[in-house]
Parts: structure tokens; sequence; C-alpha cells
């Protein structure tokens, strides 16, 4: 789902594309197409050696080769990401974190302010090029016009079916001129909130999706690996507007159980009718790939009937099959689940909130000890960073064990927090997925996932946590 206004802007655009004549319409050999996300360099079709790359913040072609300069070779080199206004589009990362964007038709790199202008003018539709194998991209919010060379100066020019214009406007994916080094982010793009799990033999997380000003994306995606180092997009699982009938917007912070042989999604979500408060809700899925759909018709914990905000739930599971619901924004709140998964009894719900606490409750047990691990200061702080409590019973009371989680200035890494936790199944492995600020351009709306290691103590305390690039 796409806000009410970036719906009508694309439709608006779309509308205007069925309306001009019919030299600017598309020839019929360009049709819709996927490319890889990840890092990658585009070759110009009709000068072949010459590569997108930006230059004092303008995006050009130029020449690259094996001896250019390593700064170069960045500047030449971004990473596919799912568009910034729609998923099922992309959006090109440069090594330095900002973003290739047309303004005044120009093509630019800069910051991602959050806004719908800018997701929009960041997000390009791909379709297949003019020779084979290679791709042109239109603009998402310009849908006639389409990303070509001109003087070897980067634009947005409107369609012209004549062979020029779609060579000009065709590339070709070549391996990246500076690859990626580092081992995080995980994902490719702004998430955030990530719940990493293990289901059905596969690893799973399942993010918000972030770079959005207020948080006020729509939609959740899911990802799987078997290794959690390579990951395959599942796309869009949940989208609220179409979904879910209560809420269109701040799709935030979800977590994923299974159970009863169905998965359950328990996510947060903006009412539609434009109020700011945010619900809590569980949707319903056959498979952990989704799609999930609304499973009550209605919030689960509705915004206001408990202190704080009813976002960032969490399930767990303890091992004589009972389910506990965690949740809260200041206050953090646990109730046990009934057994359809979807409901509770409002005389269990128990305040459990340890000092520091902010939000982004986990509970996990390891070897008989309850662990209870959240989230403290704000997101959009630096000092956002995670802590733990542990206890004999998923319900408390909790001894609070202090901080494990927190920035790294030395490389960069800043805003470390909303984690989840996953054991590698059949051995004392641990690994926790949590976000940061995207390194190295991100802030508390534009942040990506992690994944590092957990250890433990013999005593069963955990060992502060090393982030990494
Ligand atoms: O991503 C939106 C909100 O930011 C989450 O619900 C909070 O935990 C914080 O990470």
């Amino acid at each position: 789902m796409r806000s009410p206004a970036l719906r009508r802007t694309r439709l608006a655009a779309l509308l205007a594309l069925t309306l001009v004549p019919a030299a600017l319409v598309p020839p019929a050999e360009a049709a819709p197409t996927t490319i890889a996300l990840g890092r990658a360099s585009f070759e110009s079709v009709n000068y072949p050696g010459r590569f997108v790359r930006h230059q004092d913040w303008l995006g050009r072609i130029d020449p690259v080769t094996s001896s250019s300069s390593a700064q170069l070779k960045q500047d030449a080199s971004f990473t596919v990401v799912p568009g910034l206004a729609s998923p099922s589009c992309y959006s090109f990362q440069a090594v330095n974190g900002q973003f290739l964007r047309h303004r005044d038709y120009r093509v630019r790199l800069e910051t991602n302010d959050g806004s719908a202008a800018f997701r929009g003018d960041a997000t390009f539709c791909a379709e297949t090029g003019s020779v084979s194998g290679s791709v042109s991209f239109t603009s998402y919010n310009f849908p006639q016009r389409r990303l070509r060379h001109r003087d070897s100066a980067l634009w947005i020019d409107t369609y012209q079916d004549t062979a020029l214009f779609r060579a000009d406007s065709s590339f070709q994916l070549r391996s990246p001129w500076a690859p990626k080094t580092n081992t995080n982010p995980v994902i490719p793009g702004l998430f955030a909130d990530p719940h990493i799990t293990y289901l059905d033999g596969r690893y799973y997380l399942y993010p918000t999706t972030d770079g959005y000003a207020s948080w006020s994306s729509p939609s959740y995606t899911a990802w799987s690996s078997t290794d959690r180092v390579t990951w395959t997009s599942h796309g869009v699982v949940l989208d609220l507007g179409p979904d879910v009938s209560w809420a269109d917007n701040s799709a935030w912070a979800p977590a994923v159980v299974a159970k009863n042989g169905k998965y359950y999604m328990y996510f947060s979500g903006g009412a539609a009718s434009g109020d700011t408060a945010k619900h809590l809700g569980v949707a319903v899925a056959d498979s952990p790939a989704g799609p999930f759909r609304d499973a009550l018709g209605k919030p689960l914990v509705r915004a206001g009937t408990y202190s704080g905000q009813a976002i960032d739930p969490m399930v767990f599971t303890d091992k004589d099959g009972q389910s506990y619901l965690y949740w809260g924004n200041g206050t953090a709140w646990v109730v046990p689940l009934n057994a359809d998964m979807t409901s509770f009894d409002p005389a269990k719900v128990k305040n459990i909130t340890p000092s520091g606490f902010r939000e982004a409750s986990f509970v996990f047990e390891r070897q008989g000890t309850y662990y209870f691990m959240w989230s403290e200061n704000d997101t959009r702080d630096e000092n956002y960073q995670v802590a733990y409590a542990t206890s004999t019973s998923p319900l408390g009371p909790w001894t609070k064990r202090g901080v494990v989680l927190s920035k790294r200035l030395d490389l960069g890494i800043k805003g470390t927090g909303h984690h989840s936790v996953v054991q590698a199944p059949g051995t004392d492995t641990w690994y926790v997925a949590y976000h940061r600020f995207a390194v190295p351009a991100g802030n508390g709306t534009n942040r990506e996932v992690a994944i590092d290691r957990m250890t433990f103590r013999t005593d069963g305390t955990i060992v502060p946590i090393e982030p990494t690039l």
C-alpha cells in the first residue's frame, strides 16, 4: 500500500502515460523486469566502458577501468535496494549512503529526508533494455520519463521511441567496481526493528521498512536465509491499507511466531482515520513467507487501553507450550495468550517495566534462565542501546543485568537497538539482529539491519555484544 497522496501521484502519472501521444508510448518489447538487489555497477549500452557514477553530487557516465582510482570505483558502485517509494521498484544507494534521485529532471546524489517527494524521486522501475540482458529505468513518479545519459550527464527524459533514446537509456548490470566488504547490513536498504526467527528450516527476518519521515511506512516485507548471510526477499507480506481495515500507516516492528500449524504476525499500525495513535494487531498466514491476513478485523490491543504506546509486540512460547505476548513503549506489558493466539484475558495483563525501559521487549529462555531484553533511549538518539534482565519465570520478577549492545563510534556505528535473538538450531550458538543508523549517512529514520554473535559467560550473563561493520 502507498500513502493516499503517493497513490494519487502514481495514478496521475500512470494516467498521463496512457494519455500521451503514441510516439511517447514505450515500445512493445519494453516490459517490466526485475534485477538483483545488492551491490552493482551500471555500464552504458552504447558507450561500453562508461559507467554510471556520481561526481560533485551529480549523476554521469564516465570511463572506469581496473586501473581507475579507488574513489572513482566507489563513485561508480551502487547498492540496488527495494524502491524507497515502492518495493516492486528500485532505489540506488551510493557507497556514501546517499541515493540517486532526480530533481528538476537532473539525476543527483542526495540524502534521503524521508519525504514522499524524495522517495518518489529516488525510485525507478526496471524494464527490459534495448539489447539483450540490459535494463532501462523509468521514473516512479514520472513514468513517461526514463533515466538516460545525454552529453554524459544523467537525466530523466521523456521517452522517445528512437534507437538512440533506447540505447541512451539502457544499461548492463555489471559486477560492482567496489564490492561489498562488510558483513552488515545483512539486507540491502533501509530497514529497522528486525525480528529474526527460525521457522521450517530457514531463518526469517521481519523488519520495519525504513526511510520514511515519521516512520510512516505502510507495509511489511519478509526475508529468509539458510546461513544468515545471504537473504532472499519474499516481498511485501502484509500491506496495511488494503489488508487491514483499521490501519494504513506506521507498520512498525513486527514479530512472527509459529503455532497451531499457522504463523502469527503481531504488528502495530496507525489508524486509517489519520489519528496518530498506534494499535497492535495480529495477522495470520499459512507460510512464514506470507501472505499474512488480519486475523481479527480489529486491533488486539487498542491504543489507550494500557499506558504507553501499543507498539513493539513480541511473543515468547515457553517449553510447556504457553505463549506470552510482550509489548509497550514507556511501559512494558506481558500477558499469557489464549490457545487461539489472538485473544487474552485482560485480568492477566502485567506491568513488568524495568528501569531504563523504552521499548522493543524481547524474551527468550536458555538453560532454565529467562532473558528479558529491551531498548533504552530514543531510536533517533545515537545512544539507543539494548539492556537486559534475567528471571526464573517468563513473567518475572526480573533482575536487571545492564547494557549489552551500544554504539561503537570508532567504526561509525550509532543507534544500535530494537533487536531480536535467534539460536542456531541444535547448538548453543546465538545471534542478535538489531538496527543501527545506516552507515555512513543514516539517522533515526534511515536505519539498517545488522546481525552479530551473542555469547554467554559460564554464569549465564551475556558478554557485551561487539557491533561489527
Ligand atoms: O521503527 C519504528 C519504531 O522505532 C519502533 O516501533 C521502535 O521500537 C523504534 O525502533
